[in-house]
Protein backbone atom coordinates (compact mmCIF):
# COMPACT_ATOMS: atom_id res chain seq x y z
CA UNK A 1 0.00 0.00 0.00
CA UNK A 2 1.93 3.52 -0.79
CA UNK A 3 -0.07 5.37 0.61
CA UNK A 4 0.41 4.11 4.14
CA UNK A 5 4.08 3.57 3.43
CA UNK A 6 3.97 7.14 2.26
CA UNK A 7 2.67 8.16 5.60
CA UNK A 8 4.92 6.23 7.83
CA UNK A 9 7.77 7.22 5.92
CA UNK A 10 6.62 10.96 6.36
CA UNK A 11 6.52 10.81 10.33
CA UNK A 12 10.07 9.49 10.69
CA UNK A 13 11.23 12.54 8.19
CA UNK A 14 9.26 15.07 10.47
CA UNK A 15 10.61 13.87 14.06
CA UNK A 16 13.79 13.28 11.92
CA UNK A 17 14.85 17.13 10.71
CA UNK A 18 17.05 19.20 12.03
CA UNK A 19 14.95 22.30 11.59
CA UNK A 20 13.22 20.89 15.35
CA UNK A 21 15.28 22.91 17.11
CA UNK A 22 14.57 23.71 20.83
CA UNK A 23 12.66 26.52 20.37
CA UNK A 24 10.32 24.37 17.69
CA UNK A 25 9.15 21.09 19.48
CA UNK A 26 7.39 18.15 18.10
CA UNK A 27 4.46 19.70 19.44
CA UNK A 28 4.10 21.88 16.15
CA UNK A 29 3.32 19.03 14.03
CA UNK A 30 0.13 18.34 13.77
CA UNK A 31 -1.00 14.79 13.78
CA UNK A 32 -4.66 13.68 12.65
CA UNK A 33 -6.99 10.90 11.94
CA UNK A 34 -5.73 8.20 9.25
CA UNK A 35 -5.52 10.10 5.91
CA UNK A 36 -7.52 7.05 4.05
CA UNK A 37 -10.95 8.65 5.46
CA UNK A 38 -9.88 12.47 4.80
CA UNK A 39 -10.51 14.43 1.71
CA UNK A 40 -7.86 17.00 0.61
CA UNK A 41 -8.04 20.72 -0.33
CA UNK A 42 -7.40 19.91 -4.31
CA UNK A 43 -7.73 16.90 -5.96
CA UNK A 44 -5.40 13.95 -5.14
CA UNK A 45 -4.77 10.04 -6.03
CA UNK A 46 -7.72 8.58 -3.01
CA UNK A 47 -9.88 11.01 -3.89
CA UNK A 48 -10.08 11.54 -7.82
CA UNK A 49 -8.45 8.37 -9.02
CA UNK A 50 -9.82 9.75 -12.34
CA UNK A 51 -7.36 12.80 -12.61
CA UNK A 52 -4.31 12.13 -9.94
CA UNK A 53 -2.64 9.23 -10.25
CA UNK A 54 -0.64 7.65 -6.85
CA UNK A 55 2.84 9.23 -6.45
CA UNK A 56 1.45 12.54 -8.51
CA UNK A 57 0.50 15.67 -6.62
CA UNK A 58 -1.22 17.02 -9.50
CA UNK A 59 -2.57 15.20 -12.62
CA UNK A 60 0.48 14.35 -14.79
CA UNK A 61 3.31 15.14 -12.45
CA UNK A 62 5.22 13.86 -9.80
CA UNK A 63 6.50 13.90 -6.26
CA UNK A 64 9.73 13.42 -7.36
CA UNK A 65 9.32 16.11 -10.21
CA UNK A 66 8.61 18.81 -8.05
CA UNK A 67 11.60 17.83 -5.73
CA UNK A 68 13.45 17.96 -8.77
CA UNK A 69 12.31 21.22 -9.62
CA UNK A 70 13.38 23.14 -6.16
CA UNK A 71 16.72 21.13 -6.43
CA UNK A 72 17.15 22.51 -9.52
CA UNK A 73 16.42 26.20 -8.17
CA UNK A 74 18.23 25.86 -5.20
CA UNK A 75 21.21 25.50 -7.32
CA UNK A 76 20.84 27.46 -9.90
CA UNK A 77 20.32 30.76 -7.00
CA UNK A 78 23.44 29.48 -5.43
CA UNK A 79 25.76 29.35 -8.76
CA UNK A 80 25.17 33.16 -8.70
CA UNK A 81 27.06 33.54 -4.71
CA UNK A 82 29.82 30.81 -5.85
CA UNK A 83 32.77 31.19 -3.97
CA UNK A 84 31.35 34.31 -1.98
CA UNK A 85 32.05 32.91 1.97
CA UNK A 86 30.38 35.26 3.79
CA UNK A 87 26.93 33.57 2.14
CA UNK A 88 26.31 30.32 3.74
CA UNK A 89 22.87 30.43 4.59
CA UNK A 90 20.02 30.93 1.46
CA UNK A 91 16.25 31.64 2.73
CA UNK A 92 13.84 31.73 -0.04
CA UNK A 93 10.27 32.58 0.68
CA UNK A 94 7.65 31.67 -1.99
CA UNK A 95 3.79 32.53 -0.92
CA UNK A 96 0.95 31.57 -2.72
CA UNK A 97 -2.22 33.45 -4.38
CA UNK A 98 -5.03 34.41 -2.11
CA UNK A 99 -8.93 35.02 -3.26
CA UNK A 100 -10.00 38.03 -5.26
CA UNK A 101 -13.68 38.87 -4.63
CA UNK A 102 -15.67 40.34 -7.22
CA UNK A 103 -18.06 41.23 -4.93
CA UNK A 104 -18.94 40.56 -1.29
CA UNK A 105 -18.70 36.92 -0.67
CA UNK A 106 -18.37 36.32 -4.12
CA UNK A 107 -15.06 34.89 -5.53
CA UNK A 108 -13.71 35.38 -9.04
CA UNK A 109 -12.14 31.80 -10.14
CA UNK A 110 -9.33 30.91 -7.97
CA UNK A 111 -6.28 30.34 -10.07
CA UNK A 112 -2.65 28.98 -7.80
CA UNK A 113 0.03 31.26 -7.85
CA UNK A 114 2.39 29.96 -10.83
CA UNK A 115 5.92 29.88 -9.21
CA UNK A 116 4.40 28.42 -6.26
CA UNK A 117 2.57 26.07 -7.84
CA UNK A 118 5.38 25.29 -9.90
CA UNK A 119 7.72 24.21 -6.69
CA UNK A 120 5.08 22.00 -5.01
CA UNK A 121 2.17 21.46 -6.30
CA UNK A 122 -0.26 22.89 -3.68
CA UNK A 123 -3.46 24.51 -4.77
CA UNK A 124 -4.79 26.46 -1.20
CA UNK A 125 -5.04 30.12 -1.23
CA UNK A 126 -3.34 31.52 1.49
CA UNK A 127 -0.46 29.08 2.17
CA UNK A 128 3.77 29.95 1.84
CA UNK A 129 6.44 27.89 1.12
CA UNK A 130 9.86 28.42 2.52
CA UNK A 131 13.15 26.74 1.71
CA UNK A 132 15.59 26.86 3.15
CA UNK A 133 19.44 25.49 1.41
CA UNK A 134 23.16 26.17 2.72
CA UNK A 135 26.61 26.59 0.47
CA UNK A 136 26.97 22.86 0.41
CA UNK A 137 23.24 22.76 -1.56
CA UNK A 138 25.28 24.10 -4.52
CA UNK A 139 26.48 21.15 -5.18
CA UNK A 140 24.06 18.56 -3.71
CA UNK A 141 20.66 20.46 -4.35
CA UNK A 142 19.72 19.37 -1.14
CA UNK A 143 17.17 21.77 1.18
CA UNK A 144 14.60 21.36 2.89
CA UNK A 145 11.41 22.80 1.85
CA UNK A 146 8.40 23.35 4.14
CA UNK A 147 4.71 24.77 3.73
CA UNK A 148 2.93 26.69 5.74
CA UNK A 149 -0.96 26.00 5.39
CA UNK A 150 -4.81 27.23 6.15
CA UNK A 151 -4.95 25.22 9.09
CA UNK A 152 -8.10 22.80 9.84
CA UNK A 153 -11.80 24.56 10.56
CA UNK A 154 -14.92 23.05 10.92
CA UNK A 155 -17.05 25.97 10.49
CA UNK A 156 -14.92 27.28 7.45
CA UNK A 157 -14.49 23.86 5.95
CA UNK A 158 -18.66 23.51 6.42
CA UNK A 159 -19.27 26.51 3.92
CA UNK A 160 -15.72 25.69 1.53
CA UNK A 161 -15.34 22.28 1.71
CA UNK A 162 -12.23 20.66 2.86
CA UNK A 163 -9.15 22.12 3.53
CA UNK A 164 -5.58 19.61 3.54
CA UNK A 165 -4.50 20.99 6.96
CA UNK A 166 -0.72 21.04 7.67
CA UNK A 167 -0.38 17.39 7.82
CA UNK A 168 -2.38 16.59 4.75
CA UNK A 169 -0.34 19.54 3.03
CA UNK A 170 2.71 17.15 3.66
CA UNK A 171 1.73 13.84 2.84
CA UNK A 172 0.49 15.22 -0.52
CA UNK A 173 3.26 17.44 -1.96
CA UNK A 174 6.63 15.42 -0.13
CA UNK A 175 7.86 18.33 1.15
CA UNK A 176 10.09 18.05 4.77
CA UNK A 177 7.47 19.19 7.02
CA UNK A 178 3.93 21.58 7.29
CA UNK A 179 2.44 23.43 9.40
CA UNK A 180 -0.27 26.24 10.10
CA UNK A 181 0.10 29.15 8.18
CA UNK A 182 -0.23 31.54 11.81
CA UNK A 183 2.81 29.48 12.51
CA UNK A 184 5.02 31.24 10.07
CA UNK A 185 5.93 34.19 11.88
CA UNK A 186 7.12 32.50 14.69
CA UNK A 187 8.99 29.95 12.38
CA UNK A 188 11.08 32.87 10.70
CA UNK A 189 11.58 34.92 14.02
CA UNK A 190 13.37 31.27 15.27
CA UNK A 191 15.20 31.12 11.57
CA UNK A 192 16.09 34.67 12.25
CA UNK A 193 17.46 34.76 15.14
CA UNK A 194 19.77 31.27 14.01
CA UNK A 195 21.54 32.64 11.09
CA UNK A 196 23.09 35.97 9.96
CA UNK A 197 24.02 36.98 6.64
CA UNK A 198 21.95 35.00 4.85
CA UNK A 199 21.07 35.71 1.54
CA UNK A 200 16.86 36.48 1.05
CA UNK A 201 14.97 35.24 -1.98
CA UNK A 202 11.72 36.80 -2.61
CA UNK A 203 9.69 38.22 -5.19
CA UNK A 204 10.22 41.47 -4.00
CA UNK A 205 9.04 43.17 -6.70
CA UNK A 206 5.96 42.37 -7.44
CA UNK A 207 4.15 41.15 -4.23
CA UNK A 208 2.53 37.81 -4.76
CA UNK A 209 0.49 38.27 -1.44
CA UNK A 210 -0.08 41.35 0.14
CA UNK A 211 -0.84 39.86 3.76
CA UNK A 212 2.30 37.50 3.93
CA UNK A 213 4.51 40.61 2.56
CA UNK A 214 3.65 43.41 4.72
CA UNK A 215 3.52 40.77 7.62
CA UNK A 216 6.16 38.18 7.50
CA UNK A 217 8.80 39.68 4.95
CA UNK A 218 8.14 42.99 6.85
CA UNK A 219 9.40 41.95 9.76
CA UNK A 220 12.80 40.22 8.28
CA UNK A 221 13.28 43.27 6.56
CA UNK A 222 13.28 45.52 9.57
CA UNK A 223 15.01 42.97 11.50
CA UNK A 224 17.80 43.46 8.69
CA UNK A 225 19.66 40.36 9.56
CA UNK A 226 19.74 39.12 6.53
CA UNK A 227 22.92 40.00 4.18
CA UNK A 228 20.84 40.97 1.23
CA UNK A 229 17.29 40.48 -0.93
CA UNK A 230 17.37 38.79 -4.24
CA UNK A 231 14.42 38.71 -6.50
CA UNK A 232 13.05 35.22 -7.77
CA UNK A 233 11.72 35.97 -10.97
CA UNK A 234 14.45 35.75 -13.02
CA UNK A 235 15.30 32.41 -11.69
CA UNK A 236 11.89 30.72 -11.62
CA UNK A 237 11.79 32.32 -15.34
CA UNK A 238 14.69 30.67 -16.33
CA UNK A 239 13.95 27.00 -14.94
CA UNK A 240 10.46 27.46 -16.38
CA UNK A 241 11.06 28.17 -19.83
CA UNK A 242 12.41 24.87 -20.63
CA UNK A 243 9.74 21.77 -20.04
CA UNK A 244 10.06 18.52 -18.59
CA UNK A 245 8.64 15.63 -20.39
CA UNK A 246 6.09 15.22 -18.02
CA UNK A 247 5.38 19.23 -18.71
CA UNK A 248 5.36 18.93 -22.68
CA UNK A 249 2.52 16.16 -22.36
CA UNK A 250 0.29 18.06 -20.34
CA UNK A 251 1.28 21.30 -22.78
CA UNK A 252 0.03 18.99 -25.82
CA UNK A 253 -3.17 17.61 -23.93
CA UNK A 254 -4.27 21.36 -23.50
CA UNK A 255 -2.97 21.93 -27.03
CA UNK A 256 -4.74 19.15 -28.55
CA UNK A 257 -8.70 19.65 -26.08
CA UNK A 258 -8.33 23.68 -27.64
CA UNK A 259 -7.33 22.50 -30.94
CA UNK A 260 -10.53 19.76 -31.03
CA UNK A 261 -12.60 22.52 -29.61
CA UNK A 262 -11.30 24.97 -32.18
CA UNK A 263 -12.96 22.49 -35.09
CA UNK A 264 -16.71 22.39 -32.90
CA UNK A 265 -16.70 26.19 -32.46
CA UNK A 266 -16.11 26.62 -36.20
CA UNK A 267 -18.76 24.46 -37.11
CA UNK A 268 -21.01 25.64 -35.34
CA UNK A 269 -20.33 29.29 -36.53
CA UNK A 270 -23.16 30.42 -38.76
CA UNK A 271 -24.65 33.80 -40.03
CA UNK A 272 -25.91 36.52 -37.48
CA UNK A 273 -24.34 34.59 -34.79
CA UNK A 274 -23.41 36.14 -31.54
CA UNK A 275 -19.73 36.23 -30.44
CA UNK A 276 -21.13 35.76 -27.22
CA UNK A 277 -21.88 32.41 -28.25
CA UNK A 278 -18.95 31.55 -30.12
CA UNK A 279 -17.32 32.17 -26.94
CA UNK A 280 -19.81 30.23 -24.65
CA UNK A 281 -19.02 27.38 -27.08
CA UNK A 282 -15.33 27.22 -26.93
CA UNK A 283 -15.56 27.63 -23.13
CA UNK A 284 -18.33 24.45 -23.14
CA UNK A 285 -16.11 22.30 -25.66
CA UNK A 286 -12.97 22.68 -23.72
CA UNK A 287 -14.31 22.02 -20.51
CA UNK A 288 -16.51 18.71 -21.62
CA UNK A 289 -12.69 17.79 -22.89
CA UNK A 290 -10.97 17.87 -19.08
CA UNK A 291 -9.29 22.13 -19.10
CA UNK A 292 -10.45 23.57 -15.99
CA UNK A 293 -11.17 27.00 -18.00
CA UNK A 294 -10.21 28.88 -20.72
CA UNK A 295 -6.23 30.05 -20.32
CA UNK A 296 -8.06 33.77 -20.56
CA UNK A 297 -10.62 35.89 -22.11
CA UNK A 298 -11.14 35.06 -26.12
CA UNK A 299 -10.64 37.38 -28.78
CA UNK A 300 -14.13 36.28 -30.48
CA UNK A 301 -13.68 39.25 -33.24
CA UNK A 302 -16.48 39.44 -36.09
CA UNK A 303 -15.38 41.44 -39.17
CA UNK A 304 -13.27 44.73 -38.64
CA UNK A 305 -13.39 43.93 -34.61
CA UNK A 306 -10.32 41.44 -35.62
CA UNK A 307 -8.42 44.66 -36.12
CA UNK A 308 -9.02 45.39 -32.75
CA UNK A 309 -5.50 43.02 -31.30
CA UNK A 310 -7.53 42.79 -27.80
CA UNK A 311 -10.82 42.79 -28.38
CA UNK A 312 -12.69 40.73 -26.14
CA UNK A 313 -15.80 42.63 -25.40
CA UNK A 314 -17.75 39.78 -27.61
CA UNK A 315 -21.06 40.42 -27.89
CA UNK A 316 -21.83 41.64 -31.45
CA UNK A 317 -23.20 39.71 -34.43
CA UNK A 318 -21.42 38.64 -36.98
CA UNK A 319 -22.97 39.00 -40.77
CA UNK A 320 -22.88 36.88 -43.23
CA UNK A 321 -19.24 37.77 -45.72
CA UNK A 322 -17.56 38.22 -42.26
CA UNK A 323 -14.92 36.50 -40.93
CA UNK A 324 -14.38 35.87 -37.22
CA UNK A 325 -11.03 36.01 -35.31
CA UNK A 326 -10.59 33.61 -32.67
CA UNK A 327 -7.71 33.85 -29.84
CA UNK A 328 -8.73 31.56 -27.34
CA UNK A 329 -7.01 28.62 -25.84
CA UNK A 330 -7.35 26.98 -22.28
CA UNK A 331 -5.93 25.75 -19.15
CA UNK A 332 -5.40 22.08 -18.64
CA UNK A 333 -4.14 20.82 -15.27
CA UNK A 334 -1.75 24.42 -14.58
CA UNK A 335 -0.43 24.58 -18.57
CA UNK A 336 -1.60 26.28 -21.37
CA UNK A 337 -2.45 26.79 -24.83
CA UNK A 338 -2.86 29.23 -26.70
CA UNK A 339 -4.27 29.88 -31.04
CA UNK A 340 -6.16 31.77 -33.10
CA UNK A 341 -7.67 30.47 -36.43
CA UNK A 342 -9.69 33.19 -38.78
CA UNK A 343 -12.44 31.89 -40.93
CA UNK A 344 -15.27 32.83 -42.78
CA UNK A 345 -18.99 32.82 -40.87
CA UNK A 346 -20.24 31.63 -43.79
CA UNK A 347 -18.18 28.68 -44.47
CA UNK A 348 -16.66 30.71 -47.93
CA UNK A 349 -13.62 32.64 -48.01
CA UNK A 350 -14.33 35.58 -50.38
CA UNK A 351 -11.57 35.78 -53.15
CA UNK A 352 -9.88 39.22 -51.02
CA UNK A 353 -10.91 36.99 -47.70
CA UNK A 354 -8.54 34.17 -49.31
CA UNK A 355 -6.10 36.48 -50.74
CA UNK A 356 -5.15 38.15 -47.27
CA UNK A 357 -5.60 34.73 -45.64
CA UNK A 358 -3.28 32.55 -47.96
CA UNK A 359 -0.67 35.36 -47.31
CA UNK A 360 -0.77 35.38 -43.75
CA UNK A 361 -0.61 31.67 -43.67
CA UNK A 362 2.31 31.45 -46.20
CA UNK A 363 4.22 33.54 -43.51
CA UNK A 364 3.20 31.73 -40.35
CA UNK A 365 4.56 28.51 -41.97
CA UNK A 366 7.66 30.52 -42.75
CA UNK A 367 8.03 31.11 -39.25
CA UNK A 368 7.40 28.03 -37.64
CA UNK A 369 10.39 26.37 -39.67
CA UNK A 370 12.87 29.04 -37.78
CA UNK A 371 12.06 27.81 -34.56
CA UNK A 372 15.13 25.87 -34.07
CA UNK A 373 18.17 26.74 -32.11
CA UNK A 374 19.71 29.06 -35.07
CA UNK A 375 17.40 31.68 -34.61
CA UNK A 376 15.62 33.61 -31.45
CA UNK A 377 11.98 34.93 -31.23
CA UNK A 378 13.56 38.30 -32.17
CA UNK A 379 15.15 37.06 -35.54
CA UNK A 380 12.03 35.15 -36.48
CA UNK A 381 9.80 38.50 -35.36
CA UNK A 382 12.59 40.55 -37.95
CA UNK A 383 12.37 37.70 -40.63
CA UNK A 384 7.97 37.74 -40.48
CA UNK A 385 8.21 41.84 -41.28
CA UNK A 386 10.06 40.82 -44.43
CA UNK A 387 7.73 38.06 -45.07
CA UNK A 388 5.11 39.95 -44.54
CA UNK A 389 6.25 43.09 -46.93
CA UNK A 390 6.98 40.29 -49.43
CA UNK A 391 3.36 39.40 -49.66
CA UNK A 392 1.53 42.96 -48.83
CA UNK A 393 3.68 44.05 -52.06
CA UNK A 394 2.65 41.17 -53.85
CA UNK A 395 -1.37 41.93 -53.18
CA UNK A 396 -0.83 45.92 -54.16
CA UNK A 397 -1.47 46.66 -50.48
CA UNK A 398 2.50 48.16 -50.00
CA UNK A 399 2.71 50.26 -53.04
CA UNK A 400 5.71 48.52 -55.58
CA UNK A 401 7.56 51.89 -55.77
CA UNK A 402 7.99 51.60 -51.91
CA UNK A 403 11.79 51.42 -50.53
CA UNK A 404 12.62 48.86 -48.74
CA UNK A 405 12.98 50.30 -45.51
CA UNK A 406 9.83 51.66 -45.73
CA UNK A 407 8.63 48.60 -46.56
CA UNK A 408 9.12 47.25 -43.13
CA UNK A 409 7.64 49.73 -41.78
CA UNK A 410 4.38 49.52 -43.56
CA UNK A 411 4.59 45.72 -42.86
CA UNK A 412 4.67 46.93 -38.89
CA UNK A 413 1.90 48.91 -39.36
CA UNK A 414 -0.13 46.16 -40.73
CA UNK A 415 1.12 43.68 -37.68
CA UNK A 416 1.59 46.32 -34.62
CA UNK A 417 2.30 42.95 -32.40
CA UNK A 418 5.43 40.44 -32.05
CA UNK A 419 5.18 37.15 -33.97
CA UNK A 420 5.28 34.89 -30.78
CA UNK A 421 6.04 34.50 -26.84
CA UNK A 422 6.96 31.80 -24.78
CA UNK A 423 4.04 29.62 -23.53
CA UNK A 424 3.76 27.25 -20.42
CA UNK A 425 1.35 27.50 -17.32
CA UNK A 426 1.42 31.35 -17.95
CA UNK A 427 0.14 32.11 -21.67
CA UNK A 428 2.69 34.95 -21.43
CA UNK A 429 5.24 32.94 -19.77
CA UNK A 430 8.87 33.20 -18.63
CA UNK A 431 7.93 37.37 -19.57
CA UNK A 432 11.89 38.04 -17.85
CA UNK A 433 13.50 35.75 -20.37
CA UNK A 434 14.63 37.53 -23.52
CA UNK A 435 13.43 37.12 -27.04
CA UNK A 436 16.72 37.95 -28.09
CA UNK A 437 18.08 34.75 -26.72
CA UNK A 438 18.20 31.95 -29.24
CA UNK A 439 15.42 29.01 -28.87
CA UNK A 440 16.57 26.10 -27.19
CA UNK A 441 15.13 22.60 -27.21
CA UNK A 442 12.47 21.84 -25.18
CA UNK A 443 10.94 25.15 -25.00
CA UNK A 444 7.51 25.93 -26.18
CA UNK A 445 6.93 29.05 -28.00
CA UNK A 446 3.63 30.62 -30.05
CA UNK A 447 3.73 31.97 -34.10
CA UNK A 448 1.30 34.09 -34.68
CA UNK A 449 1.35 36.84 -37.46
CA UNK A 450 -1.58 38.99 -38.79
CA UNK A 451 -2.56 41.11 -41.40
CA UNK A 452 -5.02 44.01 -40.15
CA UNK A 453 -6.12 46.22 -42.62
CA UNK A 454 -7.81 49.20 -41.17
CA UNK A 455 -11.43 49.96 -42.53
CA UNK A 456 -10.70 53.57 -42.86
CA UNK A 457 -7.38 52.81 -44.87
CA UNK A 458 -8.14 54.76 -47.97
CA UNK A 459 -4.72 53.86 -49.42
CA UNK A 460 -5.42 50.38 -49.60
CA UNK A 461 -8.01 48.52 -52.32
CA UNK A 462 -11.49 48.55 -50.75
CA UNK A 463 -11.94 44.91 -51.29
CA UNK A 464 -9.34 44.36 -48.49
CA UNK A 465 -10.61 47.03 -46.20
CA UNK A 466 -11.93 46.18 -42.64
CA UNK A 467 -10.29 42.51 -42.85
CA UNK A 468 -8.11 41.17 -40.10
CA UNK A 469 -6.70 37.86 -39.79
CA UNK A 470 -4.39 35.87 -37.58
CA UNK A 471 -2.83 32.72 -37.41
CA UNK A 472 -1.30 30.80 -34.22
CA UNK A 473 0.10 27.76 -33.98
CA UNK A 474 2.14 26.28 -30.55
CA UNK A 475 5.65 24.83 -31.06
CA UNK A 476 7.83 22.28 -29.49
CA UNK A 477 11.25 23.36 -29.80
CA UNK A 478 13.84 20.77 -30.48
CA UNK A 479 17.35 19.50 -31.28
CA UNK A 480 15.70 19.24 -35.37
CA UNK A 481 12.64 20.22 -36.49
CA UNK A 482 10.20 22.24 -35.11
CA UNK A 483 7.16 20.19 -33.88
CA UNK A 484 3.55 21.99 -34.80
CA UNK A 485 1.52 20.55 -31.24
CA UNK A 486 -1.52 22.20 -32.89
CA UNK A 487 -1.68 20.26 -36.23
CA UNK A 488 -4.70 19.05 -35.27
CA UNK A 489 -6.28 22.25 -35.51
CA UNK A 490 -7.08 23.09 -39.28
CA UNK A 491 -5.92 26.23 -40.90
CA UNK A 492 -5.70 25.49 -45.19
CA UNK A 493 -8.77 27.34 -46.86
CA UNK A 494 -9.23 24.00 -47.84
CA UNK A 495 -9.74 22.62 -44.78
CA UNK A 496 -11.94 24.66 -43.28
CA UNK A 497 -13.91 25.02 -45.82
CA UNK A 498 -14.53 21.25 -46.02
CA UNK A 499 -14.98 21.01 -42.13
CA UNK A 500 -17.62 23.98 -42.57
CA UNK A 501 -19.46 22.49 -44.97
CA UNK A 502 -20.62 19.45 -43.00
MN1 LIG B 1 -0.44 34.18 -28.25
Amino acid sequence: MVFLTMQRHLCCRLLSRKFLEPNWSRSNIVVVAPLRKRWFGQPAAQTHPHLVAEGEITPGLTVEEFHSRRCKLVRSALKTFQGLKSTEHHLFIFPSATTSFMTNDIPYTFRQNTDFLYLCGFQEADSLLIIKANSESLTTGDHESILFVPRKDAAKELWDGPRSGAHGAAVLTGVDAAFNSNEVEKYLQHYNKEHKNYVLWYNHGHPVHADFNSRVVGQLMQDKRHKCVENTTNLMHRLRVFKSVAETSLMQQSVEIASAAFIDVMKFSKPMINEAQVWAKMDFECRMRGAEFLAYPPVVAGGARANIIHYITNNQVVRDGEMILMDAGCEFHGYTSDLTRTWPVSGRFTEAQKQLYNATLYVQEECIKLCTQAYSLDEIFTRMLHLLAEQLSNLGIIPPETPPAQQINLARKYCPHHVSHYLGMDVHDTSTVSRGMKLQPNMIVTVEPGIYIPSDDYSVASRYRGIGIRIEDNILVTDSNPINMSVTCPKNVEEIEELMSK
